[in-house]
């Protein structure tokens, strides 16, 4: 019989690192990584830029004051915000159709007919948000910059995806080595409109609740390879469907341009892989279809070790803890 246990750390001999159990617990997950941040990286493109530094921080304040359940910041951008979009949707959108997978091709399709998405704004994290929630249960939360993988991870435990709402400096559209909006909206937006795609990201979130620093590590450097930089094979061909590829045009280019070396998607062996994350990645993982990158994912949550095991309960949008039987 399994027993409910009120707090993991009733558990004995194993330290549990906290972890959020309920959504309003993701208030507390908000640990930075500055090393990309435009105030502290000399070769942020806007490290030299007051006014891109002043605006920034306008907009990091407006997540640092977010607490779960307000309602999303509405940000107006400026023309030469949306000049920047409509810089990096014309030239992504042109080549979407030849590269990205059919499931990010669909999705993309909803948002421009059914929420806005186009060149001409940038879509509004609070429209983007309803819509997700409709599609596959996904809800947006804003975020100042780049998050701890534990953080960012534990987040999607709960179909929480967090989401810069900054956008790249306008001198450089067409690469940026931290998140930003464009990233988000046109990366990783049109993939959480996939059922399978966003149980996928959940189960990555769940396996990584309590897990040790070293497993974390592991999980953090699988979602890279896969919902960052994943490729799969669709009707014979290979195609991306990671974020950091759909939203960068150089690099998805070069990802499908045979350049690049090529593994198979193996959760043992792919989270050990070192990445690369100033430039482009030397290799990619390649996996048959969402459903075999699902299943291998699975199996390998399976073998990560914890004193317990936890189950969503989306009825309460709240996890259980479970001793080990
Ligand atoms: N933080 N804001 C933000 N956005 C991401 O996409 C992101 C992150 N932190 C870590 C991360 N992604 C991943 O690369 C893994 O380390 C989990
Ligand atoms: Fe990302």
């Amino acid at each position: 019989l399994k027993r409910v246990a009120d707090d993991v750390r009733s558990i004995p001999e194993e330290k549990v690192p906290w972890f959020p159990k309920q959504i309003k617990d993701l208030d507390r997950c908000n640990l930075l990584i500055t090393k990309f941040d435009p105030d502290m990286d000399q070769d942020h493109p806007g490290y030299r830029d007051p006014e891109y530094r002043k605006r920034r921080a306008f907009i990091s304040e407006l997540a640092f004051r977010y607490k779960q359940g307000d309602p999303l910041p509405v940000v107006e951008y400026t023309e030469e915000e949306v000049a920047t979009w409509r810089e990096v949707y014309q030239k992504l959108r042109s080549i979407y159709s030849s590269l990205a997978c059919r499931q990010f091709v669909d999705g993309l399709q909803q948002l421009e007919r059914e929420c806005g998405y186009g060149e001409d704004s940038i879509p509004q994290l609070r429209e983007v948000s309803a819509f997700l929630k409709e599609k596959t249960g996904f809800q947006l939360r804003p975020v100042a910059g780049l998050l701890s993988a534990r953080d960012f991870l534990a987040s999607l435990a709960f179909r929480v995806f967090q989401c810069t709402q900054y956008i790249r400096h306008s001198s450089a559209p067409m690469h940026s080595p931290e998140p930003d909006c464009c990233h988000e909206l046109l990366g990783h937006i049109p993939m959480l409109t996939d059922k399978e795609f966003a149980q996928f990201s959940q189960e990555i979130g769940l396996a990584s609740l309590g897990a040790s620093d070293e497993d974390i590590e592991k999980l953090s450097t699988l979602y890279w390879f896969t919902v960052e930089f994943g490729l799969c094979k669709q009707d014979g061909t290979v195609k991306a469907y990671g974020a950091g590829l759909l939203s960068s045009y150089g690099e998805l280019v070069y990802a499908l341009s045979n350049e690049p070396e090529y593994k198979p998607f193996n959760p043992e062996e792919t989270a050990l892989q070192p990445y690369q994350d100033q430039t482009y990645q030397p290799v990619y993982f390649v996996s048959e279809s969402f459903e075999d990158a699902k299943i291998k994912m699975r199996r390998y949550s399976a073998t990560i070790k914890r004193p317990f095991t936890v189950h969503y309960n989306p009825f309460t949008c709240s996890v259980e803890v479970l001793d080990q039987p």
